[in-house]
């Protein structure tokens, strides 16, 4: 059984990632792959609830806790995407460690060395596509602004730092 690919789409707010990872899953489906679709964070869980409260500003925590929070989020679900990739599914995953890094090192005293410590060691995509756009445009996209980070000089400095998080298994 081949493993599956395990593929990343990353980009800042409203770029249009969760779109294509739809058109990709539909297009797996159309040439009879199996895919899966996974989310970060995926705001079901108990880490989940509490990022959700904190993107939705209900919750204060400190960029620390936070981040260590969307982390565990990730963590969470180490086990299950293992299993998936093993049995040849391939996994199309709108946001992932990278976003962790990006927004969390454009805060205020966050070092991108310190931000990058907690996912070490989750399962290395494939391959990372990163959507790019001008965060002027996404800024005059629907429901831009609803929450916590979706501040365009903030956007600005998330795209730098992916920018520069940026190996030879991404395409942007
Ligand atoms: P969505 O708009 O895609 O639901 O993301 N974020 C995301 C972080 O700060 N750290 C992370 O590890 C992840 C996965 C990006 C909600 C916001 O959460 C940010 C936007
Ligand atoms: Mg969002």
């Amino acid at each position: 059984m081949m493993r599956g690919a395990l593929i990343v789409l990353e980009g800042c707010d409203r770029v249009g990632k969760t779109t294509q990872c739809v058109k990709l899953i539909e297009k797996i489906a159309a040439e009879n792959g199996k895919s899966s679709l996974l989310k970060f964070p995926e705001r079901s869980s108990l880490t989940g609830q509490l990022i959700n409260d904190y993107l939705s500003n209900k919750l204060e925590l400190s960029d620390r806790v936070v981040h260590l929070l969307f982390s565990a989020n990730r963590w969470e679900t180490e086990a299950q995407m293992k299993l998936l990739l093993k049995s040849g599914t391939n996994l199309i995953v709108d946001r992932y460690a990278f976003s962790g890094v990006a927004y969390s090192a454009a805060k205020e005293g966050m070092d991108i060395e310190w931000c990058r410590g907690p996912d070490i060691g989750l399962p290395r995509p494939d391959l990372v596509v990163f959507l790019d756009l001008d965060p002027r445009t996404a800024a005059s996209r629907v429901g831009y602004g609803e929450e916590r980070y979706e501040h365009r000089r903030f956007q600005e400095v998330v795209r730098e730092n992916f920018l520069k998080l940026k190996e030879d298994n991404w395409k942007v």
